[in-house]
């Protein structure tokens, strides 16, 4: 394939100080290093997290200028001297929150890169896919096949990566039930449609009519409105089938109460896994029924490359089918809107063309 044009400026969403604004303007495209490939990004999906980093939730600083958006797909359009051959100028490539690695450090080495101390993250501490031509290290882009479609597989990268990694964090078996909450979110939609993939039984949380009929559409038996239910903990336990609690609890939710809950509700030697990252939230259990009921309490953090090619190959078997809508890359402010208002249903994917 003939080397494609690549042009000196583009377009991106810039933020230049915490707690935004972003401004939509043009700036360099830059070149990749020789172990990085060059993407031209053609649509990146919006994850909570692109607006934690915005705002300045975590305690953990961002660069700055910075251009946000770490589930990109595109085409990758230039490569470095010591990328291999695996790698062509045309392919199909996903740019994920883990940009790069040191690949030599014992948890790169055992395939648990997200916790390599010299991670790069994208949209973050680099610049992520909220502009046309991104860069990564080469090892850890996505390989996408060139028969998915750019636009549906780019909330796969994060939301269907991370779903997919917390379930099996969870340890549920098929037949067992899961408890989803934030299941009406990004990351939560994942989780139905994947858990549902993997045999998994599943009570949805999360609040409003709209998302509870879109968790039953994607595979909850259950749906628990958590602004309408009177007791929580009683509704959640009662739609565990035998009233003991789920098996599992996953958290998506951008709250605490959660957070604070879920061990009130879990089953006896149950798995609470912790996803979602409210701003200076804590964990919180009572000691005693946590021994007596032998509860485990975990993180769980995005997926490795081995992860990322199974949460693909979940959505090129046509198993997941999250739903999405697509807005420009100029009105990405409005999705961080809609997302601060617990609007959005499912995924936000911006078209990084317009
Ligand atoms: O690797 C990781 N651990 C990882 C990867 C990607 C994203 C973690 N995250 C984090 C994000 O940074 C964010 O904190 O997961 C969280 C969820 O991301 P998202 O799915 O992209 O957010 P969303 O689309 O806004 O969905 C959040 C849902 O939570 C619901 C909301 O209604 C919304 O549907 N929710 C809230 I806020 N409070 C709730 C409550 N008390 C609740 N649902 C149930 N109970
Ligand atoms: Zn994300």
């Amino acid at each position: 394939m003939s080397a494609p044009k690549i042009p000196s400026d583009q377009l991106a969403q810039v933020i230049d100080k915490t707690g935004g604004p972003i401004v939509y303007k043009r700036i360099p495209v830059q070149a990749p290093g020789p172990d990085e490939v060059l993407i031209n990004v053609k649509y990146s999906g919006v994850c909570h997290t692109d607006l934690h980093a915005m705002m300045g939730d975590w305690p953990l600083e961002t660069k700055l200028p910075l251009v946000g958006g770490h589930e990109g797909a595109g085409i990758v359009v230039a490569k470095g001297q010591l990328v291999g051959n695996d790698i062509q100028i045309g392919d199909h490539a996903g740019i994920k929150w883990l940009n790069g690695s040191c690949l030599s450090c014992s948890y790169c080495r055992q395939g648990e890169e997200p916790l390599c101390a010299k991670g790069l993250l994208s949209g973050y501490t680099v610049d992520g896919t909220f502009q046309q031509y991104a860069i990564a290290k080469a090892a850890h882009i996505a390989r996408i096949p060139k028969h998915l479609s750019l636009e549906s597989i780019a909330p796969i990268l994060c939301a269907g990566l991370t779903a997919y990694k917390g379930l099996k964090e969870s340890e549920a078996r098929p037949g067992q039930t899961v408890a989803i909450v934030g299941a009406g979110g990004g990351l939560g939609n994942m989780a139905l449609q994947y858990a549902k993939a993997m045999g998994l039984r599943i009570i949805a949380v999360d609040g409003g009519k709209e998302k509870g009929e879109a968790c039953k559409a994607l595979g909850a038996e259950t749906f628990v409105d958590f602004q309408t239910s009177k007791d929580l903990v009683k509704d959640i336990k009662a739609a565990s089938f035998d009233g003991l609690g789920p098996h599992a609890v996953i958290l998506f939710a951008v709250s605490e109460g959660p957070f604070q809950q879920a061990a009130s509700y879990v089953r006896p030697h149950g798995t609470i896994v912790c996803i979602g990252m409210p701003a200076n939230a804590f964990i919180k259990a009572p000691v005693f029924s946590t021994v007596v009921h032998m509860i485990r309490i975990k993180g769980s953090y995005v997926g490795n490359r081995q992860d990322t090619d199974e949460a693909i190959d979940f959505f090129a078997r046509g198993l997941i089918k999250a739903p999405y809508k697509v807005i420009g890359l100029s009105e990405l402010q409005k999705v961080y809107n809609m997302m601060e208002d617990m609007t959005i249903v499912g995924r936000y994917v911006v078209d990084v063309s317009r």
